[in-house]
């Protein structure tokens, strides 16, 4: 793992947080995490502390709105037939039971679809406007994609059926849908562009509601579907999706949950009180996705839909078995991508890494790009070769706009699309060497020739001493946390051993800290340093270190008791200035 600079966040004006702390009656400490928030005031922190319904956002101000809902409303009028269809992932999948258990409630005469991986591909599909043709539907509602596929809505309109678009991928050419839902397009002006998809389908179902005089309390059930998608996706936790989070979350630590979730948790042996954004993003995604990625999509959504834990319990262990299958797929691609990297000069002075194979899983490849960059921290394409094509994903760093970068490699691509730090392309294989030379330079150029090092934010410094019980309390209310709302990240200056740190863990690799402030009296605390059991021997010697950490409840034993979650340690004093980071630092691993 590479040395990671330590950044402090934008400082923040002394003025307004003493004001701020003041209203509130809180540690300035905690009324500069909020102004970093971008909460100012009084309001906006009862708004951000007791996060409502009441404050999400009027679905008709989407562009587009009242002609889908206008359409859907005639489809459940008439009893026509609905298609719901999505893709494969995580925010497709949660999004086709949340749109079709929803309608089927009201009645619809509806049907899902979810493409296949190998034979369809991502987006929407021909095959499906066959499918639709065949069945008598007349409205295709396509959730979380759509926003790329010109042609195969045009091909839906040729065949009389319509289409009502519901994605959050950036938009180019609008396609010929009936109506087109994206907060992403340039004349949307939603005030909120960071849904999901499965958010966008939710805003047409709220739309769909008010509209019709329906109570929208019939959805807040499905928010456990919702906030699975806003996980998965790593959309920001922010704004509307921070509520829906909320909401979400409470639905999902209940014991009477969704037979199919109470199925994955239960044989993912999970049980803790309270599930976090973090737990969906680790233990629940992965074994959504593994389903659609490994073996098809409506096995994840069979199993969402299931309506008994009997049901849902037939269906999980497979899932489970697909999931332990990805793990040892993504092991191994890492170790094969680290061989290539380690053996090949160019890496050496790259700015970028793609790397290719025959045989790798496309289902994942994604993550393989995200560990590569951990280790080499640049931006990351990792392609499975399949002889005359290659497609695969593309992982990015701060302040590299990937669709950006992509779009001046496109004559060398053959498809290619998604988010600024996240995508998906296809190239011939005869292109590939003159891909990765383009890819390389058209990054170089952005970065001007300066590579960055990794580095890690931390949002304030503190003693020690300022962390009681109640400043924790509030901490925690800060939560759900995620993209744009970070567990609160603190550097902490003069850290000694107080007696009883040690080496834990398998060859001593874990660190279990006991520790104070040099020249505090406060209570000692305690903490856990992954991967850091090297600092035993120095902090047993006397030496003394900076750490930077955030905050976890530690339930051992069924007490639970404040811990530190170190992050990363330097020797007293090491970590570079402000001023030497401004200057960006070339390093070749
Ligand atoms: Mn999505």
């Amino acid at each position: 793992m590479m040395s990671k600079r330590w950044i402090p966040k934008p400082p923040v004006d002394d003025k307004v947080r003493a004001e701020l702390a003041s209203s509130l009656a809180v540690d300035p400490i905690i009324a500069g995490l909020l102004i970093q928030r971008g909460i100012n005031d009084f309001d906006a922190a009862r708004e951000f502390f007791r996060p409502g319904i009441h404050a999400l956002h009027d679905p008709f101000l989407m562009k587009d709105m009242d002609r889908a809902v206008h359409r859907l409303s005639e489809a459940l009028e008439l009893c026509q037939p609905i298609l719901v269809y999505g893709d494969y992932d995580v925010d497709g999948t949660t999004a086709v039971t949340l749109v079709y258990s929803y309608l089927k409630e009201l009645g619809a005469n509806c049907d899902y679809y979810i493409p296949d991986r190998y034979t369809e591909g991502y987006g929407f599909s021909f095959l499906a406007v066959d499918y639709a043709k065949e069945k008598g539907i007349k409205l295709i509602i396509t959730l979380d994609c759509g926003i790329k596929d010109a042609e195969k809505i045009a091909y839906a309109k040729q065949k009389g059926i319509d289409v009502i678009i519901c994605d959050h991928h950036h938009v180019g050419e609008l396609p010929p849908a009936f109506a087109v839902l994206d907060p992403q397009r340039a004349d949307c002006p939603y005030p909120y562009k960071g849904l999901s998809g499965c958010g966008v389908g939710f805003k047409l179902l709220q739309g769909l509601c008010i509209q019709n005089n329906i109570d929208t309390e019939g959805l807040m059930k499905y928010l456990d579907l919702l906030t699975i998608s806003i996980g998965a996706d790593i959309v920001p936790l922010t704004d509307e999706n921070r509520i829906l989070a909320y909401y979400g979350l409470q639905l999902l630590a209940q014991e009477e949950i969704r037979p199919g979730i109470r199925a994955i948790l239960n044989s993912a042996k999970f049980n803790r009180p309270e599930i976090t954004i973090t737990d969906v993003v680790f233990i629940l995604s992965p074994r959504i996705n593994a389903a659609g990625r490994l073996v098809s999509g409506r096995q994840a959504v069979e199993l969402l839909l299931a309506s008994t834990l009997e049901e849902a319990m037939l269906l999980s262990p497979r899932l489970e078995d697909v999931n332990a299958a990805r793990k040892e797929f993504d092991k191994n691609i890492t170790t094969e991508a680290h061989q290539q990297i380690m053996n090949d000069d160019f890496y050496r002075t790259s700015f970028t890494t793609v790397v290719s194979n025959k045989g790798w899983h496309k289902g994942v490849v994604g993550i393989v790009a995200s560990r590569l960059i951990e280790a080499y921290y640049k931006p990351t394409i990792v392609l499975v070769d399949d002889g005359d094509k290659m497609s695969g994903s593309a992982r990015s760093i701060q302040g590299v706009d990937l669709l950006q970068m992509l779009d001046e490699c496109a004559p060398l691509l053959e498809q290619y699309g998604g988010h600024t730090m996240a995508a998906g392309l296809s190239l011939k294989s005869e292109n590939f060497e003159a891909f990765r030379l383009r890819f390389d330079e058209v990054v170089n150029k952005k970065l001007n020739s300066l590579l960055p090092s990794p580095f890690m934010e931390y949002d304030e410094e503190i003693q020690l001493a300022q962390i009681t019980p109640k400043f924790y309390r509030i901490i925690k209310q800060f939560s759900p946390f995620g993209p744009q709302n970070m567990r609160p990240v603190f550097l902490a200056r003069n850290i000694v051993d107080a007696q009883y740190t040690r080496p834990v863990g398998e060859s001593e690799a874990h660190l279990k800290l006991h520790i104070k402030q040099e020249g505090e009296q406060s209570q000692p605390m305690y903490g856990i340093a992954f991967d850091m059991g090297k600092w035993s021997s120095f902090l047993k010697a006397g030496g003394k270190v900076d750490i930077i950490f955030s905050m976890e409840e530690n339930i051992y034993n069924g007490t639970s008791s404040l811990q530190l979650f170190v992050k990363d340690i330097k020797k007293a004093g090491e970590h570079q200035t402000e001023k030497d980071l401004l200057n960006g630092v070339n390093t070749a691993y």
